[in-house]
């Protein structure tokens, strides 16, 4: 078998997605998400200039050995451009694989650990009228774990908050220039526990929350609202401070015991080794799409495993249907699973990426169609063409430049 095609194929039915889709001569064909928010073009580049042409003649089952290829072959190792190239070959070719053994792709990575995945969901408000609200509509729609962000009083927008809900999927944050957002660590502090023992109170205590910080506080800061947060039992406290100081979350970990999460924006194992080694964190929230595909997301969770670290798959609206599908199979088959983000997408993504993936009484299931299950529909994606869009920043209220 030999791949004959490999197209990078963009599109934007509410936001970017950039999908390669891998061709053998036997007319197999394989997806894999390279989506890099706010950056989308450079990873096509790099995949049509760069790997595109070194694909044609490989054989798609070599699958380890493509991705050492590239990784390795490359000198220049790394970097979220370069691993989201990477993951999107892998997974196209573990497509290729499951669809060829004719078996839904958790059957290669051991079979499933377990029957349903449970997923989280994202409820804002800027008051907490409507954060109750946020949560009972997620509630309906059968969640059964619920991540809370909050405005800020004093701040005039705050990241995951948005002015009009977003329940549909659609990307409110996604503009064509960067919006300027405001921010004070202080007043975020003093707020959000009370914001928590509000919704404790209100949603009594079984059901779980989590929280993202979104790397916005120094060590110390975080130390303190870990230790703010122990009342309200969360299930996490996400990024709390910029991800690359691995250091930092030893000082928070000597404070609190509520549970931390970090890893949304690692690129590979290296990212993690303090965290791992030190048992720094309790959940590893990496995206398939973003760290160079199944295969080292696979090496990622044996490794955690062995510290008793669970899964967290990183999966906000901005990873495609065809990077969820991967995530789904991993969640399924790995045992030390801990929770998968899902928000869902647009009904014209759905249609671009046609899923066999289901979603009910607040758990997933990856389905059991050969491959990862996804299918494009290339005219339906070549009707809405790529439009620039760029994640928020955030600014002091002296005008510098603050963590986002
Ligand atoms: C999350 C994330 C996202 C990211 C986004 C960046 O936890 O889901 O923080 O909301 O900001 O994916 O592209
Ligand atoms: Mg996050």
């Amino acid at each position: 078998m030999k791949i004959v095609d490999a197209k990078v194929v963009v599109t934007s039915p509410g936001r970017n997605f950039v999908t390669l889709q891998i061709t053998t001569d036997d007319g197999v064909t394989g997806l894999g998400d390279a989506t890099l928010n706010g950056r989308e073009l450079a990873v096509v580049s790099y995949l049509r200039d760069h790997v595109a042409p070194l694909l044609i003649g490989r054989d798609p089952h070599r699958i380890e050995d493509a991705w050492q290829y590239l990784y390795r072959g490359a000198y220049w190792r790394r970097g979220p451009v370069t691993m989201a190239a990477i993951a999107a070959v892998d997974v196209a070719l573990w497509d290729i694989k499951a669809k060829v053994a004719g078996l839904p792709l958790y059957q290669l990575l051991g079979g499933a650990s377990r029957d349903r995945i449970r997923a989280y969901g994202h409820a804002n408000g800027s008051s907490l009228a409507e954060i109750f609200d946020s949560v009972r509509a997620l509630q309906e729609r059968g969640y059964q774990a619920i991540r809370i962000q909050s405005g800020v009083p004093g701040l005039q927008s705050v990241y995951g908050v948005h002015t009009a809900p977003s329940a549909d999927g659609s990307a409110p944050d996604v503009l064509a220039q960067p919006a300027v957002e405001d921010w004070d660590t202080a007043a975020y502090l003093r707020y959000i526990p009370r914001v928590f023992e509000a919704v404790r109170n209100e949603f009594g205590p079984d059901l779980p929350l989590l929280h993202d910080a979104h790397h916005r506080l120094s060590p110390i800061e975080a130390a303190r609202l870990g230790k703010d947060l122990e009342p309200y039992d969360l299930f996490w406290l996400e990024d709390c401070t910029p991800a690359e100081d691995q250091e930092a979350l030893r000082l928070v970990r000597q404070h609190t015991t509520t549970p931390l999460a970090i890893g949304e924006v690692f690129n590979t194992v290296f990212d993690y080794q303090t965290l791992i080694d030190d048992r720094l964190i309790d959940y590893v929230r990496s995206a398939v799409t973003h760290f160079g595909g199944v295969s080292p997301m696979k090496k990622l969770f044996d490794y955690a495993g062995q510290r008793g670290i669970k899964s967290a798959i990183h999966g906000p609206e901005d990873i495609s249907p065809v990077g969820m599908a991967a995530a789904l199979h991993l969640d399924l088959a790995v045992h030390n699973f801990g929770i998968q983000e899902y928000s869902g997408h647009t009904d014209l993504t759905n249609e671009v990426f046609r899923h066999a993936y289901t979603f009910q009484d607040g758990y997933l299931h990856p389905g059991e169609v050969p491959g990862i299950g996804v299918e494009l529909d290339e005219e339906l994606a070549a009707a809405h063409p790529y439009e620039p869009g760029y994640l928020p920043v955030n600014r002091l209220k002296d005008g510098s430049v603050h963590d986002w």
